[in-house]
């Protein structure tokens, strides 16, 4: 079978032709208009970006390359082999994302193999975090350990040694796969670190996700199950969300992939978006805590009651809302299937499910947020913790291991189609002002 590389190159030449086509027949039409509410809202919804590897729904939610979560689950390969005998595998999505096409085992195993081995972290790197404080949040020791790797770019060596720009695509892929590879090691070097004795142990015969958790010392099938389902899901929302937007963005500059990605993971650390994850979990536990020591049971009413106070503290409910959903996330459908498989008598599940029967029409009632409904780190949390994984400040970090699935996946297909420097135009109040003066 042909390795990745291959099929992409053979792809090339007609995804070229084809953006070219594009341009010539649509190039002058407008997709979009802009309001004023819009410049000054965070340009929510202006279409002005391309972006191939996946599709978001405003209430169907994502599509990967033209796949629901639910179809993934029905035609990708796992780790057992068969499609559906178990969760899709990261590499399987990887190969997905990248090509638009449905793997076989046999191109998985070679993609795994081939992480595998460029793996390797350089030992400057491996030092400089070893020399890190505990303290430092784990999303900031992810992103230098990500950055102190790129000494090894092939990407920002070729442009140094001049190279046509035709051939940026394939120094942009060496780069990108290198860094899918290196990314579980510096993550996990980060939690080996962060709570343990820094000591990383390996099993190369496993798959992607199976030699992650592995590394980070959890050893239960169930959790590599649930690591290969969080890889897969968390990879990928279209291209405007902070993270994914920061990657093609920095991307753009034709700074190469490991300088573009460290940019997207500090997107990633902000708690509207990524950090959210761990801010769900700690709002359970404080909430917990609260009720245990008033000596009350955790119920749809306390839930409500601490749910007000949040709100009327001037803070947000984290896992609620969205800037594009209206509707559930089936990413957090499908993490709730999986727990209800599981772990249905989880009792911190138990709690983010009487959550979720009460917060919209609380959401609803406080009359803010566009969205109602949970996102995908309502429910992450309370799956790691089922499996003993309870430090949740490193929750995000996991994450960021997936988002580069996407974001550096589009970034491949940016070098290839040439796409050019991103430099939208921006505008100061007087000149809106004056815009419409006399109108
Ligand atoms: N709790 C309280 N208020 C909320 C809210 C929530 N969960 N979600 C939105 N609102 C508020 C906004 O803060 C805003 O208030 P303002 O008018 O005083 O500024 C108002 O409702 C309108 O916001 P809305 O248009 O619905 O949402 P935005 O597109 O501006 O923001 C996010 C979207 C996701 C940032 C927002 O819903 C939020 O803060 N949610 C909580 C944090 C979170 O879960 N983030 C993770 C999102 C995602 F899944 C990811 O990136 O990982």
């Amino acid at each position: 079978s042909s390795t990745l590389k291959e099929v992409l190159a053979a792809q090339l030449p007609a995804k070229q032709a084809e953006l070219k086509a594009l341009k010539q027949e649509f190039g002058s039409m407008k997709i979009d208009e802009v309001s004023v509410d819009q410049c000054l809202g965070g340009a929510r919804s202006v279409k002005c970006m391309l972006w191939e590897t996946s599709l978001l729904d405003a209430n169907e939610g994502i599509r990967f390359r033209g796949h629901t979560i639910p179809e993934l689950q029905e035609v990708l390969p796992t780790f057992k082999g068969p499609a559906s005998a178990g969760e899709p595998i990261p590499e399987a999505l990887t190969w997905l994302l990248l090509t638009g096409e449905i793997p076989t085992k046999a191109q998985c195993d070679g993609l795994t193999a081939e992480l595998h081995a460029r793996s390797a972290l350089p030992e400057h790197v491996v030092s400089m975090m070893n020399a890190l404080p505990k303290s430092t949040h784990p999303m900031t020791q992810f992103a230098l350990g990500l950055q102190a790797c790129q000494t090894e770019s092939k990407f920002a060596q070729a442009y140094q040694d001049g190279v046509h720009k035709s051939t940026y695509w394939e120094h942009a892929y060496e780069d990108i796969i290198d860094v899918f590879a290196k990314l579980p090691e510096i993550a996990a070097l980060v939690y080996r670190n962060t709570y343990f004795d820094g000591v990383v142990k390996r099993d190369r015969t496993l798959d992607y996700s199976g030699n992650f958790c592995r590394m980070l010392g959890m050893d239960d099938p169930g959790f590599d199950e649930l690591m290969r389902l969080y890889l897969v899901i968390h990879s990928d929302h279209e291209g405007g969300n902070a993270s994914a937007h920061t990657t093609h963005l920095v991307g753009s500059t034709l700074a190469d992939p490991y300088l573009s990605y460290v940019a997207g993971l500090n997107s990633l650390a902000g708690p509207l978006h990524g950090l959210a994850n761990q801010e769900v979990l700690r709002w359970i536990q404080e909430l917990k805590a609260k009720f245990d020591a008033e000596g009350k049971e955790v119920n749809e009413q306390t839930i409500t009651e601490f749910a007000w106070d949040t709100l009327k503290a001037g803070k947000v409910i984290p896992g609620y809302g969205h800037a594009v959903l209206r509707q559930t996330d089936p990413r957090y459908t499908c993490q709730r299937e999986f727990a209800n498989k599981h772990m249905p008598d989880d009792p911190l599940f138990k709690v983010v499910d009487t959550i979720y029967a009460v917060m919209p029409s609380i959401l609803t009632e406080h009359g803010k947020t566009k969205n109602p409904y949970p996102n995908v780190d309502s429910h992450s949390g309370v799956l790691l913790w089922h499996y003993g994984f309870t430090q949740y400040n490193y929750y995000t970090v996991l994450f960021g291991v997936s988002r580069a699935l996407g974001a550096l996946s589009q970034l491949f297909w940016d070098r290839a189609l040439g796409l050019p420097l991103e430099r939208p135009k921006s505008v100061t109040s007087a000149w809106i002002r004056n815009h419409f003066a006399g109108s």
